[in-house]
């Protein structure tokens, strides 16, 4: 993916997210995503200024064709503490990203006959943005601990056809 363009995104939309904070009565109907991922930075998420962004990782999603899905991510691992999600959709289709914290690699999760994929034995579901547009960019902060984690898009079928990606915090 390409790297470079990705910075100014996350400023503008860290900006824009404090904004909505700052002035809490915009009516922008876009609003409900990004707040919702806002709301959970429960660690240090006492400050909503642009330095608790901690460390910053890119994520995009898309479809390369009609079987074939993907989830990227940089970089894949990062330190443990506040990391702030720039999450792209590049593709046309509705997306989501969730976050678990388990030991079973993002390849290995089964998949039900739903076709969506069956939480792994033990694992714990961090956090999920839902409903993530196509040529939508969300920003999502965590507050994560050390061990690995996996995330994926649980839209019926996209598990199957790509959309995952592991992901480990040192
Ligand atoms: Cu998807």
């Amino acid at each position: 993916m390409t790297r470079n363009k990705h910075l100014p995104k996350v400023v503008v939309a860290a900006v824009a997210v404090a904004l909505v904070l700052t002035a809490c009565g915009s009516s922008e109907e876009s609003s409900a995503a990004p707040a919702d991922a806002e709301a959970t930075t429960d660690a240090g998420g006492s400050d909503t200024t642009t330095e608790s962004e901690g460390t910053l990782v890119a994520v995009a999603v898309g479809e390369t064709d009609v079987n074939t899905q993907y989830m990227t991510v940089d970089p894949a691992s990062v330190p443990a503490g506040t990391v702030t999600f720039t999450i792209t959709n590049e593709g046309a289709k509705e997306h989501e990203f969730e976050v678990f914290a388990t030991d079973v690699l993002a390849d290995q999760v089964e998949i039900g006959d739903d076709d969506k994929i069956i939480d792994p034995e033990g694992a714990e579901e961090i956090e999920e943005v839902e409903g993530i547009e196509g040529g939508d960019t969300v920003t999502l902060t965590l507050d994560l601990e050390p061990g690995h984690y996996i995330f994926v898009c649980n839209e019926v079928g996209h598990y199957r056809m790509g959309m995952y990606t592991d992901f480990t915090v040192e």
